[in-house]
């Protein structure tokens, strides 16, 4: 159609992980951050509160004692969703009612003993230290017989459904290989078919190219918009070689995730002064035992907020019935977050970081 461009005009754009798409609807808000600053909405966080469950020698529900911890700190999760001795069963009736047991283990990892210590306010050395622990669980996990699947996620904030603000992540490792990734591993095992490339390599460079989307980049990893983006502020962080999973990273390279794992929360923060809501997951192959050159290792960030601290993004309506909608583009909020200082706001006012 003559004149259209993306900018001004509604359209869909197709995400090639999953094969989804998402309707853009740039006329809606063309301005879509009207000077909206609030004051840091943030509690002031003590460093260590008595009655926190993963704070150092806490008692957590079910009594079991964490240790006096300097730095991370690992547990099978007190609630587990996942079992390692779940019965073998399932159920098929008429291919209407059909049901299989799973197994699983789950964890908790703390990030840091410090109570109020988010990412973006933690030393990269410390950032790495969890990575590590990233790594050797991914291993551990994925070298059980039960384990097909290892999912690294971190909730944080309340609006995301956060249970404590003690930085932590989870991970759910299982037998089978969850919903999501199993659609970004059917794509990409048919572009890395089709083209003997990693589709995030290709897609990286035509994004570096373009650098209309990235937010930050250093020499192992890009943190960005991507381009069919859902959620607001959606953003991805990208292994800029096509390695398939955390333990194929090296010394520097692990770093560097460090490095940009921060660099983006950094910026997160800024955005709206206050301590940015998301849900974070790593995609990476699976632990079945196979070969997966298709997958190339990455996060997404989906965080709701829309414009404002306080102003949270729904997907209710049109998007539950049909599929995600966005009023300003993936460009407008890639824009507005490499204008961000890479400098946390707490940071800047105390002159260190708290
Ligand atoms: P969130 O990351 O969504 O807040 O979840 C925290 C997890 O911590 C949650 O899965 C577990 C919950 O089961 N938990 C424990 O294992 N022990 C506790 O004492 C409280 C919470
Ligand atoms: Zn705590």
């Amino acid at each position: 159609m003559a004149g259209f461009n993306l900018e001004d005009h509604p359209h869909r754009r197709y995400n090639p992980l999953t094969g989804e798409w998402v309707l853009v609807s740039p006329h809606r808000a063309k301005r879509p951050w009207q000077g909206q600053v609030e004051k840091d909405e943030s509690k002031a966080l003590p460093d260590y509160d008595p009655e926190c469950y993963l704070c150092p020698g806490n008692t957590r529900a079910g009594g079991k004692e964490n240790p006096a911890y300097t730095d991370t700190f690992i547990f099978t999760n007190d609630f587990s969703s996942l079992l390692p001795d779940t019965p073998d069963g399932k159920l098929d009736e008429s291919g209407l009612f059909i049901a299989r047991s799973e197994r699983g283990i789950a964890k908790v990892i703390c990030f840091s003993p410090r109570h109020d210590l988010t990412v973006p306010l933690m030393d990269i050395p410390d950032i790495r230290k969890v990575i590590d622990l990233w790594v050797t669980q991914y291993e551990a996990l994925g070298a059980l017989d039960i384990i097909n699947h290892v999912q690294i996620f971190e909730n944080k904030g309340s609006m995301m459904g956060c249970s404590n603000p003690h930085p932590h992540c989870q991970i759910w490792a299982q037998s089978s290989i969850p919903v999501e990734v199993t659609k970004e591993q059917k794509n990409q095992s048919a572009y890395f078919e089709e083209n003997g490339r990693t589709l995030l390599s290709d897609y990286l460079a035509m994004e570096q190219e373009k650098n209309e989307r990235i937010i930050y980049r250093n020499d192992s990893f890009t943190a960005l918009v991507p381009f069919w983006a859902t959620w607001p502020f959606e953003a991805m962080i990208i292994a800029n070689r096509p390695v398939n999973s955390l333990p194929e990273l090296n010394d520097p390279e692990k770093t560097a995730l460090a490095d940009c794992y921060k660099a983006l929360t950094v910026r997160y923060d800024n955005l709206f002064r206050t301590s940015f809501p998301y849900s974070m997951g790593f995609h990476q192959a699976p632990v079945d035992g196979k070969p997966h050159p298709e997958w190339h290792l990455h996060m997404h960030f989906y965080p709701p907020l829309l414009r404002s601290a306080t102003v949270k993004k729904f997907m209710v309506g049109y998007e539950m019935m049909a599929n995600p909608q966005r009023d300003f583009t993936a460009e407008q909020s890639a824009n507005r977050l490499r204008e961000q200082s890479g400098i946390h706001y707490k940071a800047k006012q105390s002159g260190k970081i708290p």
